[in-house]
C-alpha cells in the first residue's frame, strides 16, 4: 500500500489521536491508535477492515499528532485501497440497466462525482451498463429498443437500478416514456432481473414526488414491484459510496449485505448520524449553534437549534463523507435534514426547528 505525503510508520503509538477521538468515545472498539498500530504491523484482517469506516474523517487527530502521522489521512488512504482491492476482483461485468422516474437526476450526478472507483473506472473495468437515459448516447426507438433487447438477452442476469419515484394515481399517466407509464415500465423490467437497487429517497420511498400533498399518488419501488430481492440506497442524494459499496459487497461475498428493517444496508444506515458526527461532543457540552453566522456556528458547535435531524437520522454521511470534497451537510455548517429517511420531506420539516426527542 502506498502512503506518499507522509510516513505513518513514525507512529510511536502515544494515544493522543486516540485521547480527541470523538467516534471513540461512542465506539470503544474504533481506536485510531491501535489501527496505526495494526496496519504498521500488516496486521489488518477482515475483522479489523470494517472498523476502518466508522471513522468521521473530522480531521481533530490531525493536530494532536506529535509526528505529523495525520490519521484521519491513513484511514482514508487505506479505505480508497479497500474499495479498489474489492473492484478489482469483479469478474466477468455483470450487466445493469439503470431506469429514471420522477427524479432530479442528483442520484446520477452524485455517482458522475465519485472518485472511487471513477465512474470512468466503474463503466469502463466493473460493470456493463446497458441503459440509462442520461448517460447513454442512444435516444428515442433506438435507446427503448436496447432496453428490452437488453431484458430478454439477460433474463433474470441484469441487475436493474431505479432512480425517481413512481406515480399511481390515475392509473399513473404523470410519468410516462414512450407511450407507457413509469410503472408498466418499472413492473417488466424489475421483475425480469437478479436484483432491484432502489437509490434515492424518491425511489424508496417516495421522496420529494411524494411529499403532501403527493398529487401524482407517488410511491417508491417497493410498492409496486413483486421482486423479493430489493436493496434500499436511500438519500436526497444518495451518498455514492453506500451504492458502490453495496456492489462491492454483492460480487465480492455473492450475496446480499445484511439489511434493516427499510431494505437499507445496515452497515451504511445501522448508525445514527449524531452518533458518527464530529460536533457530538458539543452536543455533549451543550454548546450549540443558536443562529446562522454566530459565534457558535463559526466555532462549528452542533446545530441540533438550528434544526439538525441527525439524532433521528440513520446514515453513515460524517463517516464516509462525499466523494472528493470530502464534506457532509454538517461539516460545511448546515444542519442534517434527514434525508435518508421514509417521508424526510413532511415529516422532518419544518427543517429549521429542533426536532422533538
Ligand atoms: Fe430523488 Fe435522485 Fe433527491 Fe434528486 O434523481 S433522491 S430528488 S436529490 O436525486 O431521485
Ligand atoms: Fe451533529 Fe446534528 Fe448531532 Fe449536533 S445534533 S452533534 S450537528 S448530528
Ligand atoms: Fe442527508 Fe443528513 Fe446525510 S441531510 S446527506 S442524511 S447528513
Amino acid at each position: 500500500m502506498n502512503f506518499p505525503s507522509f510516513d505513518f510508520e513514525l507512529c510511536f503509538k502515544c494515544g493522543a489521536c486516540s485521547g480527541v477521538c470523538p467516534v471513540k468515545k461512542r465506539f470503544e472498539e474504533f481506536d485510531p491508535r491501535k489501527m496505526m498500530h495494526l496496519l504498521h504491523l500488516n496486521l489488518v484482517d477482515t475483522s479489523v477492515e470494517k472498523l476502518f469506516w466508522y471513522c468521521a474523517q473530522c480531521g481533530k487527530c490531525v493536530p494532536v499528532c506529535p509526528m505529523e502521522v495525520k490519521p484521519k489521512e491513513v484511514i482514508r488512504i487505506f479505505r480508497n485501497s479497500l474499495m479498489k482491492r474489492a473492484f478489482s476482483k469483479i469478474n466477468p461485468k455483470p450487466t445493469f440497466v439503470w431506469l429514471h422516474f420522477m427524479d432530479c437526476t442528483g442520484c446520477s450526478e452524485a455517482l458522475l462525482r465519485s472518485d472511487n472507483p471513477s465512474i470512468k473506472d466503474l463503466l469502463l473495468d466493473v460493470i456493463n451498463l446497458e441503459y440509462h437515459e442520461t448517460l447513454m448516447a442512444a435516444g428515442g426507438k433506438e435507446a427503448e429498443k436496447t432496453l428490452f433487447q437488453t431484458i430478454e438477452k439477460y433474463k433474470e442476469k441484469y441487475f436493474c437500478v431505479i432512480e425517481g419515484a413512481i406515480p399511481v394515481k390515475d392509473g399513473g399517466v404523470y410519468c410516462k416514456i414512450g407511450g407507457k407509464t413509469a410503472k408498466d415500465i418499472l413492473k417488466k423490467v424489475a421483475n425480469n432481473a437478479k436484483l432491484v437497487i432502489s437509490i434515492g429517497t424518491c425511489a424508496c420511498f417516495g421522496g420529494i414526488p411524494a411529499a403532501f400533498p403527493n398529487p401524482t399518488g407517488a410511491v417508491g419501488v417497493k410498492d409496486v414491484i413483486e421482486k423479493k430481492k430489493l436493496i434500499n440506497i436511500p438519500g436526497c442524494p444518495p451518498n455514492p459510496y453506500n451504492f458502490l459499496a453495496t456492489l462491492a459487497y454483492i460480487f465480492l461475498f455473492k450475496k446480499i449485505p445484511p439489511l434493516d428493517d427499510l431494505g437499507r444496508p445496515k452497515f451504511a444506515y445501522g448508525e445514527l448520524v449524531h452518533d458518527l458526527c464530529e460536533r457530538s461532543d458539543y452536543y455533549d457540552e451543550g454548546k450549540f449553534a443558536e443562529a446562522f453566522g454566530d459565534e457558535g456556528h463559526r466555532k462549528g458547535y452542533c446545530l441540533y437549534k438550528l434544526g439538525c435531524k441527525g439524532l433521528v437520522t440513520y446514515a453513515n454521511c460524517p463517516g464516509i463523507r462525499f466523494c472528493g470534497v470530502q464534506t457532509w451537510p454538517v461539516s460545511i455548517g448546515h444542519p442534517c435534514i434527514g434525508c435518508t429517511e421514509p417521508h424526510f420531506w413532511d415529516k422532518m420539516s419544518p427543517f429549521y426547528e429542533p426536532v422533538e426527542l
